[in-house]
């Protein structure tokens, strides 16, 4: 297993219901290191660039609204498989069809109003990272 690490986001219905704190008390009772964590209300811009890759699909407007109705909580996470390990820790993008345990499943309303994001890939999680973050914030 290698260290890695991942972006995160704790999405803006999660921070408007008041259970942030939640979700970054199961962060780090599962091992994760905080590198970084700021509150930001995502722009219009900010948000139609960081989902890009589902511009053509049905949904991307109104995740686009959604993602910037109100702020977020970005983080950096590091863990050993951090990627992977976040992805479990959220459950599956559908809260209908995520585990037992996990932030979706717990918290999340609808497949759009799911509570967090975290990156894919290994390429993706060091894009997104500095999508909101600078190198001197990166420790
Ligand atoms: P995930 O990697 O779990 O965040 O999921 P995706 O990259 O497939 O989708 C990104 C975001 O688009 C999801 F978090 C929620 C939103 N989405 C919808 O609103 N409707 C859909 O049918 C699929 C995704």
């Amino acid at each position: 297993m290698a260290l890695e690490r991942t972006f995160a986001m704790i999405k803006p219905d999660a921070v408007s219901r008041g259970i942030s704190g939640q979700i970054i008390s199961m962060i780090e009772e599962n091992g994760f290191r905080i590198v970084a964590m700021k509150k930001h209300h995502i722009t219009l811009k900010e948000a139609e660039g960081f989902y890009g890759v589902h511009r053509e699909r049905p949904f991307f407007g109104s995740l686009v609204k959604f993602m910037t109705e109100g702020p977020s909580i970005l983080l950096v996470l590091e863990k050993d498989s951090a990627i992977a390990q976040w992805r479990e820790l959220m459950g599956a993008t559908n809260p209908a069809n995520a585990a037992e345990g996990t932030v979706r499943k717990r918290f999340a309303e609808s497949i759009e109003r799911n509570c967090s994001h975290g990156s894919d890939a290994v390429e993706t999680a060091a894009g997104e990272a500095v999508y909101y973050f600078s190198a001197s914030e990166l420790l």
